[in-house]
C-alpha cells in the first residue's frame, strides 16, 4: 500500500467517517439483544405469512417464541436456493403482490431464475446498507460515481445506483459492456469512485491503457468490487492499473443484494452488517457450527426483510468469520474474503482447489496477464484441468511454452494438482462484462 499512503489516496477514507455511527459502531451486546428481537419478530412474521416456513418450523417442533437467545438459531431448519425454485415465482413471499415495489431475479445456468421480492421499507433499508458500504468503502456524500454493474435483473446496478443517491453522491449509470464509452466518461467526468466487477474493472483498465488513456491521473480513488471471488494478486493488479484502492464488496440476490458486508478502508475482511443480518458459518457437510476463524459455508439469516424473510439460507459461500474489532471502530463481524462457492470448487484427484486459488498463482508470474480459465475435463475415469492464461503484451511467443511448463511447476508445488497449462496470446481469454467465467466445466453431467 505504500504508493497509495504516498499519493495521499485514503487519507480522506481514514478521517472516521460513518454513515450510521449509532448502528454500525454499537457495542455488541446491544447488536445481539437488537439481533434477538428482530429474529423473533422475523419468526413470527415467517410463521404467520408464508406456510412453507411454517410448515418447516411445526415440522421441528419449534414455535416462534421458543427461541429464547441468538444459540438457538442451531434449532431451526436450513433454507437452500433449491426451496426458492420449488416455490417459483412468488411462493416464499411473505407479502401479497401489490405489496412489492419491485422484483428481481438471478438467471441460474439451469431451470427457472430464483425470484427476489422487495417492498418499499425494503428498499430502504437496501439503499441504507449500500449507502453505508459506500461510506465504510471510502465514498463520501458529493462524490461523483460511476456504476459499471449491469442494470437490470440483477441486483448489482440498481443496488448500487440507489446506494450512491442515498449516500449523496452522483451516479452515472452506465451499466456494464461498451468498454471504450465507459472509460471517456469515466475520464471526462471525473468520477472518483467506480463501481464493477473486479474482472470487468480489469478489462476497463487493459482497454485504457490500449487507448492510451491513464487513468491513474484522474480523480478515481475508491473502487467497490465484487459479485465474484477474486484474490489479493488480483487487487494488487487492479489498484496499481487504475490507481484506486480496491474494496470487496459482497452479497447475494436471495439476501438482499449488494451491500450485505463490505470492506472498510483497512481492507480486512468485510464488514457484515449485523444490525440487517444473522451471520453462522458451518460446515457444509454436518451442518455444525465451525468454531470462530475456522473455514465454514456462510448461512444467512434476514432479521428485517418484509417481502422475502430468509432463515438460515446456505449461501454455498465458504469463509471465515471474525469479532475482533477493527481499527475503524466499526463493531460489525468481519467475513474473510470469500474465495469461492461450494459450486465452484474443483476436486481434483482428491485436491479441492478453487479458481482463486490458482488466481494468486497466475497472478505471481509476471509474464502472465490476469485473465484465465480452467477447463475440466473427463478422460477415462480421471479429471484433468488445463489452464489456460494469457501471455502479457511485449512476451515473444516463443517464450510460452517455458512460462507454461514454469506455471505448471508453481501450480503443483503450490496447490498440489498437476495441470496443463496453455499459455495464449494477449486477448485470447474473452473478457467478461460482468461476472468471470473461469471454469468451462466439459465433464458429462450426472443423469
Ligand atoms: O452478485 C450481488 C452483488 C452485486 C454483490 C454487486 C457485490 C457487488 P448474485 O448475482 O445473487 O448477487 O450472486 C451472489 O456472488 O453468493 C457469491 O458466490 C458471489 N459473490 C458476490 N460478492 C462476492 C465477493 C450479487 N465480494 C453470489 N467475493 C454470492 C466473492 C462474491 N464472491
Amino acid at each position: 500500500m505504500g504508493t497509495l499512503a504516498e499519493t495521499g489516496i485514503g487519507t480522506r477514507a481514514s478521517s472516521r467517517y460513518y454513515y450510521d455511527r449509532a448502528h454500525e459502531t454499537m457495542p455488541r451486546e446491544r447488536l445481539a439483544a437488537l439481533q434477538l428481537e428482530r429474529l423473533r419478530a422475523t419468526l413470527r412474521d415467517a410463521y404467520q405469512n408464508v406456510p412453507f416456513h411454517r410448515a418447516r418450523l411445526k415440522a421441528a417442533l419449534i414455535a416462534p417464541e421458543d427461541i429464547r437467545d441468538l444459540g438457538d438459531i442451531g434449532h431451526l431448519p436450513f433454507t437452500v436456493k433449491t426451496d426458492l425454485r420449488d416455490h417459483y415465482p412468488f411462493g416464499m413471499f411473505a407479502r401479497p403482490r401489490t405489496g412489492l415495489a419491485r422484483l428481481h431475479a438471478s438467471s441460474g445456468t439451469t431451470g427457472k431464475p430464483t425470484v427476489v421480492g422487495y417492498t418499499a421499507n425494503d428498499l430502504r433499508t437496501w439503499a441504507d446498507l449500500m449507502a453505508r458500504s459506500f461510506a465504510c468503502a471510502g465514498a463520501r456524500p458529493g462524490d461523483l460515481v460511476h456504476n459499471a454493474y449491469g442494470y437490470g435483473l440483477f441486483t448489482g446496478g440498481l443496488g448500487a445506483h440507489y446506494g450512491a443517491e442515498r449516500l449523496g453522491a452522483a451516479v452515472v449509470p452506465m451499466s456494464g459492456g461498451s468498454t471504450e464509452r465507459q472509460i471517456a466518461l469515466i475520464a471526462d467526468f471525473g468520477a472518483r469512485v467506480l463501481c464493477s466487477t473486479p474482472s470487468y474493472a480489469l478489462a476497463i483498465a487493459e482497454v485504457a491503457e490500449r487507448q492510451g488513456v491513464d487513468l491513474r491521473q484522474g480523480p478515481l480513488e475508491v473502487g467497490l468490487f465484487g459479485a465474484e471471488p477474486w484474490s489479493e494478486a488480483m487487487r494488487r493488479e487492479i489498484e496499481a492499473r487504475l490507481g484506486l484502492k480496491a474494496i470487496d464488496i459482497y452479497g447475494l440476490s436471495e439476501i438482499m443484494g449488494p451491500g450485505v458486508a463490505c470492506e472498510c478502508e483497512h481492507q480486512a475482511g468485510l464488514h457484515a452488517w449485523e444490525d440487517h443480518f444473522l451471520f453462522e458459518a458451518v460446515d457444509p457437510e454436518t451442518g455444525a457450527p465451525v468454531p470462530e476463524g475456522h473455514a465454514g459455508e456462510l448461512v444467512i439469516t434476514t432479521l428485517t426483510k418484509e417481502a422475502l424473510p430468509l432463515l438460515r439460507y446456505r449461501t454455498r459461500d465458504v469463509t471465515r468469520i471474525t469479532t475482533a474489532p477493527c481499527d475503524c471502530g466499526r463493531t460489525h463481524l468481519r467475513i474473510l474474503r470469500v474465495a469461492g462457492r461450494n459450486d465452484d470448487m474443483l476436486i481434483i484427484r482428491g485436491v479441492n482447489v478453487y479458481p482463486s486459488q490458482v488466481e494468486a498463482v497466475l497472478l505471481d508470474a509476471p509474464q502472465i496477464a490476469p485473465h484465465y480459465q480452467l477447463v475440466v475435463e473427463r478422460r477415462g475415469s480421471l479429471d484433468y484441468v488445463t489452464i489456460e492464461v494469457e501471455a502479457r503484451s511485449g512476451v515473444a511467443p516463443d517464450a510460452f511454452a517455458g512460462i507454461a511448463r514454469n506455471v505448471a511447476h508453481h501450480i503443483k508445488s503450490l496447490i498440489g494438482i498437476t495441470a496443463d497449462v496453455v499459455v495464449k496470446a494477449p486477448g485470447e481469454i474473452p473478457r467478461s462484462q460482468g461476472k468471470a467465467v473461469r471454469v468451462r466445466d466439459l465433464r458429462p453431467k450426472a443423469a
